[in-house]
This record gives C-alpha cells, sequence and structure tokens, in this order.
C-alpha cells in the first residue's frame, strides 16, 4: 500500500509516496506549475548507502591523535550515542575553559534542510550560545561581497536579497533588460526555505512576449533560455566592471547622463566623471578601452550605453559577478550606470541584482513575517567573514581588514558543523585540507558520509528532513507549507535539537535551550509568532490546527507592480537613505577614507589577479566558471538519480567549446584531467558550442573524492572543481569568496581510472 505525505525542501514542497516505511517516490506539490525535476533525488538520499547509521569517532582521535593530524585517511570506529554525546561535551567543556569560547568555531555556514525549526545551523548556533559562546560567520558565500557594500551605497541589501523591482513592473513598463551574467533557468529551481510554485521562468517570458528587450551579456548563452530570444553578448569573465565603463564613457562624452537626477539623488559623481573621463588616472575608460578588456566589439559597449539611455531600462546581475576577484566593482557600477541613465526608481526601471539567482527573486509578494527560529545571542561576539575561514585556521592571532575595520582571528580549537559542507563549499580545498589539520577536534552532524563527515573527528548522524515535522517558508514565496514527517528516523539517526538538546543537558543548560518546548511546542509557537504578526501586516492566517490540517496557506499576490527606489526618486530629501549623504553614493567619502586600494572611494576597475589576460594564462590558458549545479542543491542530492544520471563514466560533467576540444585532441563523454597550481581533479567532457570560447564551466557539488584521503593535493576522481578555485578576499571591504577568477588547464586523463568511492562509507573498524 503506497501511503502519501506532504513535506517540502529547498527544491520545492512535493508529496512523497511512502511503501513499507521507504521513501519510495515524489511527486510536485499540486500547486507548483513547475515541480523540479531534481526533486525525485530525494528518495534516494534518505535511503542512500552512504547515510550515516550511528556515531562514530576517528580512529586516531579516539588513541590520542589530534592536532597536526591529516584528517580524512583513517578509519572511524562506531559508537553509542552516550559515548559520542559525553566525547563532545567533555571536549567542548575542556576547550572552552582552556582557550576560551571564541575558541570553538561554530560558524557552520551551510544550507541544511528547508524546515525552518530543525534549520542545523541556527539549532547549533542556539546551543553554542547558551553554553557560553562561539566564533561565527558573517555574510554568505551567495553574496557576500555584495552585501557588504551596498549599505555603504544604498542604504541597504532589498536590491540584492529582495523585495526589490519585481518582474509585474518590468513586464508593464521596462523595454530593456540588459542581464549581466543571464536570467539563468537551472538557479530558479532553488530557493532558501522551499516553495509552492515555481514561476521564476514564466516571468522572463511574459517580458520577452511584453516587448522588453532582453540582452544576456555573460560568457554562456544558456544563461537565458533560449525560447526568451535575448540578444548574446559573449564577455570575458572577469571584464563586467570595464563593460560598464565603457557604457558610461559612451553617455558621458555623448552628453547624455541624466544630470538632474544625479543632482537631485545621487552623491560623489564628479569622482567617478573625472575617473571615467581619465582625467584622475590618464586612461580615459572609452568603449575601445573596455572592449580590449571584455573581448567583445565596441560598437556593442557604445550601442548599449545609448540605449539604456533611450529606452526604459532595467539592468540586472546575478550574484556570481561579485563571486569573483573586487566583486565589489561591478555591483557598485550598475548602480552607477543606472544611476547617469536616470532609470533607478522608474517604473519597472532601474537596477536589481539575483534576478537570475534564485527562484523568488523578483517574484510579486507581499511582504510578510514568515515562521522562523532565531539563533540567539552569542554571549562571544566573535566571528569572521564567511569565506575567511582557512585564514583564521592558518593565521590565529594575527589581523586582516574587513569593511572599514581591523580585526584578529581567534585560535581555533574546535569545530562544530551541523547542516553544511565545507569541503564542498569553500575555495582552494587543499590548502582548507592543510589548514583543517590544526584544531584539536572537529565535530560534524550530518545524515550522510558527505567529505565534511569523513574529514571530522566525531560524526553525529542526524536525521534528514523526511524524517520530522517542521514548517517550510521562504521570504521569496507566497507559501507556507506543513512538511508533516514521512518516514521513521533511519537507523541511529536523531534531530539536530535532540542531539543538541542532551549535549546542552550535560552542560545544565537544557532548559535554556530547549525553552520547554518539544518539536510539536515549538512548530505551534513559531506558527502563531508569525501569524500575529501577519495579522498585524493586515492579512489573515488561520491557526495553526488549521493550517497543518489543511497542509499549506497561499497568501495573495500584490495587485500592484512594486518598483524599488520609486518613492526615494521622487522625493529624495524625505525618503532618505541610510547611506553617508542619505542618497545613492556614486562616490564614497566613507569608502575611499577606509583607504582600501583594492576598494577605492568611487567604482573603478580593478584588473582581476587571476583572469585570461594575466601571465598565468599562459600556462592555464582557460578560464574555469564553477556555478551552480542544476541537478542538485550545492552537493545536497549528488547521490540521486537526477545527479548521478548527469554523471559521465561516474565523473562530473565539465563544459567546453568545440573548438577548444580539439585544439587539445579531446573528444566528448572523454574522462579529462582539470588541473592548475592549486590542484586537480577528473571531469567528464561535454561539448558546448554556446559557451565562449577558452571558457570551460563545471557546476559545484561533486563530492570531494581524494584519491589518497587524507593526503592534501591528492587528485580529486569524482570532481569537484574548488581543489582548483582560489581562496582569497574580493578586496579589504567585503571579504568575499572568489570563486569565479580561476584558470585552469585540461588534457586527457591517461591509465586506469579509479573508481568514485565517495557515495559509499569510509573504512569502518570497531576497536578490539
Ligand atoms: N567554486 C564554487 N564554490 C561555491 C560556490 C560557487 O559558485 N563556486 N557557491 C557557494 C555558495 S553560493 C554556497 S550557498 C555554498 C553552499 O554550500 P553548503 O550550503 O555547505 O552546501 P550544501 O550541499 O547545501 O550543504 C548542506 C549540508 O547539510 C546537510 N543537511 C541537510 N539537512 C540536514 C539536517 O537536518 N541536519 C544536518 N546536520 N545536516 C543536514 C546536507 O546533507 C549537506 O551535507 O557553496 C559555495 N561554494
Ligand atoms: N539548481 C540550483 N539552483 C541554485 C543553487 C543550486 O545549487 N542548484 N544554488 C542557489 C544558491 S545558494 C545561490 S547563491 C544562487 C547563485 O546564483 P548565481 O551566483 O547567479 O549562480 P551561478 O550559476 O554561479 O552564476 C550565474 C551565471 O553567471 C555567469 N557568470 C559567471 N561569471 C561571470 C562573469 O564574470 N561575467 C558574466 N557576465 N557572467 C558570469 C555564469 O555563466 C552563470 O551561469 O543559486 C541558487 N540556485
Ligand atoms: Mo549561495
Amino acid at each position: 500500500m503506497t501511503v502519501l505525505q506532504q513535506h517540502s525542501s529547498h527544491w520545492g514542497a512535493f508529496t512523497a509516496e511512502v511503501e513499507a516505511g521507504r521513501v519510495v517516490g515524489v511527486r510536485g506539490f499540486a500547486r507548483d506549475p513547475a515541480p523540479p525535476a531534481l526533486l525525485a533525488n530525494i528518495p534516494d538520499l534518505v535511503h542512500a548507502p552512504c547515510r550515516i547509521d550511528r556515531p562514530y569517532v576517528r580512529k586516531g582521535w579516539l588513541q590520542g591523535r589530534r592536532a597536526g593530524h591529516p584528517r580524512g585517511g583513517e578509519a572511524f570506529v562506531p559508537v553509542g550515542w552516550d559515548q559520542a554525546l559525553r566525547l563532545v561535551a567533555e571536549e567542548s567543556a575542556r576547550v572552552r575553559a582552556e582557550h576560551g569560547p571564541a575558541s570553538i568555531f561554530g560558524g557552520s555556514y551551510g544550507w541544511s534542510s528547508a524546515g525552518r525549526f530543525h534549520h542545523a545551523r541556527t539549532q547549533l548556533h542556539r546551543y553554542l550560545g547558551v553554553t557560553g559562546g562561539y566564533t561565527g560567520q558573517v555574510t554568505n558565500y551567495s553574496y557576500g561581497a555584495g552585501m557588504t557594500l551596498m549599505p555603504h551605497i544604498v542604504g541597504n541589501n532589498a536590491c540584492i536579497q529582495g523585495p526589490t523591482t519585481d518582474w509585474a513592473a518590468i513586464v508593464d513598463h521596462a523595454k530593456l533588460c540588459v542581464a549581466f551574467g543571464g536570467l539563468p533557468a537551472k538557479n530558479g529551481l532553488v530557493a532558501a526555505g522551499g516553495a509552492g510554485v515555481h514561476e521564476y521562468g514564466g516571468w522572463h517570458r511574459r517580458a520577452a512576449r511584453a516587448g522588453v528587450r532582453m540582452v544576456n551579456v555573460s560568457p554562456v548563452r544558456g544563461d537565458v533560455p533560449a525560447d526568451v530570444g535575448a540578444e548574446w553578448v559573449p564577455i570575458r569573465p572577469g571584464a563586467d566592471t570595464a563593460f560598464m565603463l565603457g557604457m558610461a564613457h559612451t553617455i558621458l562624452a555623448e552628453g547624455l547622463h541624466d544630470q538632474d537626477f544625479l543632482d537631485r539623488c545621487t552623491d560623489g559623481f564628479a569622482a567617478l566623471a573625472a575617473y571615467v573621463l581619465g582625467e584622475s588616472d590618464g586612461q580615459p575608460k572609452t568603449a575601445e578601452w573596455a572592449a580590449a578588456l571584455a573581448d567583445v566589439p565596441a560598437e556593442t559597449i557604445r550601442q548599449l550605453g545609448r540605449d539604456i539611455v533611450r529606452l526604459p531600462s532595467m539592468l540586472t546581475a546575478t550574484w556570481s559577478l561579485q563571486r569573483a576577484d573586487f566583486g565589489e566593482q561591478p555591483y557598485w557600477m550598475l548602480v552607477a550606470l543606472a544611476s547617469m541613465a536616470g532609470q533607478v526608481g522608474r517604473p519597472g526601471c532601474g537596477f536589481a541584482f539575483g534576478f537570475g539567482s534564485m527562484n523568488g527573486m523578483g517574484t510579486p509578494r507581499i511582504e510578510l513575517a514568515t515562521p522562523s527560529l532565531s539563533g540567539g545571542r552569542n554571549p562571544a561576539d566573535s566571528w569572521i567573514p564567511v569565506a575567511r575561514i582557512t585564514d583564521m585556521l592558518e593565521k590565529p592571532g594575527e589581523e586582516y581588514d574587513y569593511n572599514g575595520q581591523r580585526r584578529l582571528y581567534p585560535d581555533t580549537r574546535m569545530i562544530f558543523w551541523a547542516g553544511g559542507n565545507p569541503l564542498h563549499h569553500h575555495q582552494d580545498l587543499n590548502r582548507l585540507l592543510r589548514a583543517w589539520a590544526r584544531p584539536d577536534t572537529i565535530v560534524v552532524s550530518d545524515p550522510l558520509w558527505t567529505a565534511a563527515a569523513r574529514h571530522a573527528d566525531i560524526v553525529l548522524p542526524a536525521t534528514t528532513t523526511l524524517e520530522r515535522n517542521d514548517i517550510g517558508a521562504s521570504s521569496r514565496d507566497r507559501f507556507i507549507i506543513a512538511m508533516r514527517q514521512v518516514v521513521r528516523p533511519q537507523a541511529q539517526a536523531r534531530n539536530d535539537f535532540d542531539i543538541l538538546a542532551d549535549l546542552a543537558d550535560a552542560a545544565g543548560v537544557r532548559e535554556r535551550f530547549t525553552e520547554q518546548r518539544n518539536e510539536s511546542a515549538w512548530l505551534r509557537f513559531l506558527y502563531e509568532r508569525a501569524r500575529h504578526q501577519v495579522q498585524q501586516e493586515g492579512q489573515a492566517m488561520p491557526d495553526f490546527d488549521s493550517f497543518w490540517e489543511q497542509g499549506f496557506i497561499e497568501f495573495p499576490a500584490p495587485d500592484q507592480p512594486y518598483t524599488e527606489f520609486a518613492g526615494f526618486r521622487a522625493d529624495p530629501g524625505g525618503r532618505r537613505l541610510r547611506t553617508q549623504s542619505g542618497r545613492i553614493q556614486i562616490g564614497s567619502p566613507l569608502l575611499g577614507g577606509f583607504g582600501h586600494a583594492d576598494c577605492p572611494g568611487h567604482p573603478a576597475w580593478r584588473e582581476p589577479r587571476e583572469w585570461q589576460l594575466s601571465p598565468l594564462a599562459e600556462k592555464f590558458p582557460l578560464h574555469l566558471l564553477s556555478c551552480q549545479p542544476s541537478t542538485r542543491l550545492h552537493s545536497q542530492g549528488d547521490p540521486g538519480r537526477v545527479s548521478l544520471a548527469s554523471k559521465i563514466e561516474g565523473r562530473e560533467p565539465i563544459r567546453m567549446h568545440p573548438e577548444d576540444a580539439a585544439a587539445r585532441g579531446l573528444v566528448a563523454g572523454q574522462v579529462v584531467r582539470i588541473f592548475n597550481d592549486r590542484g586537480a581533479c577528473l571531469g567528464g567532457l561535454v561539448l558546448d558550442d554556446g559557451l565562449r570560447q577558452g571558457v570551460v564551466v563545471m557546476a559545484t557539488g561533486a563530492w570531494f573524492d581524494p584519491l589518497e584521503p587524507g593526503v592534501a593535493g591528492s587528485l580529486c576522481v569524482h570532481g569537484n572543481p574548488n581543489v582548483l578555485t582560489r581562496d582569497e578576499g574580493t578586496s579589504a571591504l567585503g571579504q568575499g569568496p572568489v570563486a569565479q577568477s580561476c584558470l585552469v588547464e585540461i588534457e586527457a586523463f591517461e591509465g586506469k581510472l579509479p573508481p568514485v568511492r565517495v557515495h559509499l562509507p569510509p573504512p569502518i573498524e570497531a576497536l578490539a
């Protein structure tokens, strides 16, 4: 007999089909016009051969070999829950007492699951907070540089995170949409907290049908789906700021800039104008200058410059643009360009970031509170910018810059991670692995034997989301979803909440952690709190029991299109932005005063440290873009059927232009070795003439599978591109990751193909 149960995930709500206690299939949510194919990965995750069936401890750790020992190369010893929790409790108490709370690194970056209560990272923060504090992480891998910059420029981060100008306004009013990085369909499959509906792709098509001219400025033609009919400008990766400066030069030189808007609504334009015209540095940023860097015709740049003034225009950039050297600059320059063109605040016009990056970005929605759990206070008040983890481990006590502050790295003795996969997500994994050997103890909670779990000392088996009750909600979606438990916890897996409650108990603070609520009391509490707020915001929500019974709530779409900055444009004096001048900072005396050469007082071209015009390109001529996967969410779902079906001889696909392949004697379907001075991995070759020549694309998220586990620098036989990417901050301002500034070379893989072992458990040994 098949039992049906509704649940949700970051890639959408669904109904699970259960037979004899096993998830055998999933059906897309009935209200969803486009449920993503990658939902089909779900049964394979719940019942994966690489589920962690019980707690484990690394053998060498049990034998006293701690700091300095490379992790990942040893067998694990099965232990009972009591012993595992006792070891974690004793070790955290020891580290806190000997080294202080900041020596426990609990940033725990990662997406974990869609449910807002059992959100692993938030639960961990609550536990570490009530037991004395920890070092956390601020900003994110998604748009860390952008989100540090934008409050200085426009006063907040709505233009990156939403609510931003919506597609309804664009459809009604814009005539031109210039999309840097395009509007890739694959990224719309996903939203943090899940989705009742995937409406994202539909809006691009409606805009095109309404006569909005779409321009895809990207190294990848497929970054706007073919049926949208966009023009393709195959820019050299990393050249976007130069391209925009070339447009700005045309606008200025031809006197097309909107002086009235600039005077009323912006501050600091004179400094940028002097720079664009070359008065301040001797180099006019002409379209010809930009064309040489971007490798597109100067006339294309010039014409686009004129068009964004002439036509009601929306300028967008994906989040990936700022995940690169000096990633703050294209974002700042896009704001400046839209301002010069006088588009900001005109209906359906201006600038926005992330339209091509996630479901729900730009989708019309009434802003309402959603149920959510707070991570609580961190009494240690210690944190690092998210992507500076390797630096932190390598350089305890050393100084670094962030956002105008001089800060110190803490001395990390223990790491506790729940709901993220740093050995998937961080750049330059070989460098991270060397630094990962330094702490005394690493604890990882995850349902699966991910690379992070394999490189831990104490491994705690967590439930998957389908093994518990929760509430799914996203600030970018109109639905709240009842996520009903689908199957029992598998093997000895436990909920993070229960694991951490027992650990809090060992520290004598169980009730401060649980607040005397169990799962069902928490769900009711979080829901009712949101309901109360929503009522104050003028919308109705049923009581908790009716919601749970009904299964979901759908809020109406707003009846008016929304344009960000419309109110500000109409009344800049009355609607001051929360910036230094109260206006848009095209130049910023504040940022100029920070004195960072890599992020000066106005948007500026800084040649990427690594790209095809740097000397390194002689040795490594291909530009690698490691983008988001269409077959999974980051590393989640990699052992699932949709992800596995895309692999070539078990290796992650890498896309290359046919002429680049021919020049190297490579053919489609072949296993290749991708390498640079930082590392190497295997991949399966796919030919794609929709790529700019010289650019290769490999998705993130194939589980890191070193040929020699525990040896940094070993070949990843599966295809995690982060063995190749560089680990450096975007600038002293944002310190964001620079994954997209990466050069590689590719050759045929010769010799016997090593097996991919990472989707099976690691070696396990009982102690005599
Ligand atoms: N080269 C390169 N690298 C990148 C990027 C890029 O563009 N290029 N993008 C970056 C970006 S934007 C991001 S957001 C990151 C994503 O990096 P992550 O968020 O770390 O990636 P996920 O694979 O989502 O990891 C989530 C983990 O949580 C586990 N999990 C799920 N549910 C639970 C639970 O209930 N409890 C516990 N304990 N664990 C659970 C999953 O099994 C999985 O291992 O990657 C970044 N890395
Ligand atoms: N299916 C799926 N969707 C996802 C995710 C996932 O794992 N799977 N992850 C989600 C998360 S956490 C995030 S943060 C977002 C990330 O969203 P994004 O950062 O927008 O995603 P990417 O795929 O890295 O990049 C988008 C496009 O930008 C283009 N691009 C890259 N570099 C350059 C450049 O230098 N110049 C120009 N002009 N274009 C460039 C690439 O061709 C790429 O296809 O995606 C979200 N959506
Ligand atoms: Mo992200």
